[in-house]
């Protein structure tokens, strides 16, 4: 799971190297257009593009079978199927959006000890609210004036994730439905943003749908990779984007 969300600078670079030619929000509103603030305006299409082209660029399967914005279902010979089939992405995908059980799991489950907490804090309690930095039992949520740095976007989850709750809402690879039966259907959003209150970062929480043809300025998104990547630093000047290891609840 990537330890961030991906930045702007990630996508600015993608589109340079890539010609991918996805659009960023413009967030001078609420001070959130430096290169390591979080990637928004991006629409679930170009952030699958995005996915793809982090595979391509590393002599991967593409994750999405996608044209423009146009998602074709992958036949089931085809389709992933740890954890039930997903019909979204292709079985040889290396990088890929995380679906929302794959999210859920590394934002509340502490697997060193085996529970799931209510915030991605380690905890039951919800986190101190705060406009950045990676201080314990803090996220960057209620009333904050814009997205912190994705590197400082509050404390690591038990899995080593950071900002899943807060910083910016991010999409799921998962239909809101959770049955990935058309390429079209609404995607889920989950973890709240920079300004919705605790409920928003919390586990029960699902947040939002929206069209994947749609972008908020609110939500950014973070990839995941399989196998899990030590450090992995390897994508075309994308080595911040970073990647997660298991870690024990007792190194913290
Ligand atoms: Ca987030
Ligand atoms: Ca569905």
């Amino acid at each position: 799971m990537g330890t961030y969300e991906v930045s702007r600078d990630m996508i600015t670079k993608a589109n340079t190297v890539g010609g991918l030619g996805i659009g960023l929000g413009d967030m001078s509103r609420w001070g959130g257009n430096g290169v390591d603030r979080p990637a928004t305006g991006v629409s679930w299409y170009e952030a699958a593009a995005f996915v793809n082209w982090l595979n391509v660029s590393t002599g991967h399967q593409p994750a999405y079978n996608l044209s423009g914005a146009s998602l074709t279902l992958w036949p089931s010979a085809d389709a992933w199927q740890p954890g039930g089939e997903n019909l979204y992405r292709h079985k040889d995908a290396y990088y890929f959006l995380p679906s929302e059980n794959e999210w859920y799991k590394a934002a509340y489950y502490d697997g060193g000890l085996g529970v799931y907490y209510d915030f991605p804090t380690g905890s039951d309690s919800a986190p101190t609210a705060v406009a950045s930095g990676t201080g314990a039992e803090t996220a960057v949520f209620d009333n904050q004036s814009g997205p912190a740095d994705i590197t400082s976007a509050g404390e690591l989850s038990p899995y080593g994730t950071m900002g899943q709750g807060g910083n910016v809402w991010e999409w799921m690879e998962s239909a809101f439905d959770l049955i990935t039966d058309s390429g079209s259907e609404a995607r889920g959003w989950r973890g709240g943003w920079w300004y919705f209150p605790s409920d928003y970062p919390g586990s029960s929480n699902r947040g939002a749908a929206g069209e994947p043809e749609n972008w908020g300025l609110t939500c950014g998104f973070r990839v995941a990779a399989v196998p899990e990547p030590m450090g992995s630093g390897v994508v075309m000047g994308l080595a911040t984007l970073g990647f997660a290891v298991w870690r024990r609840r007792s190194s913290r």
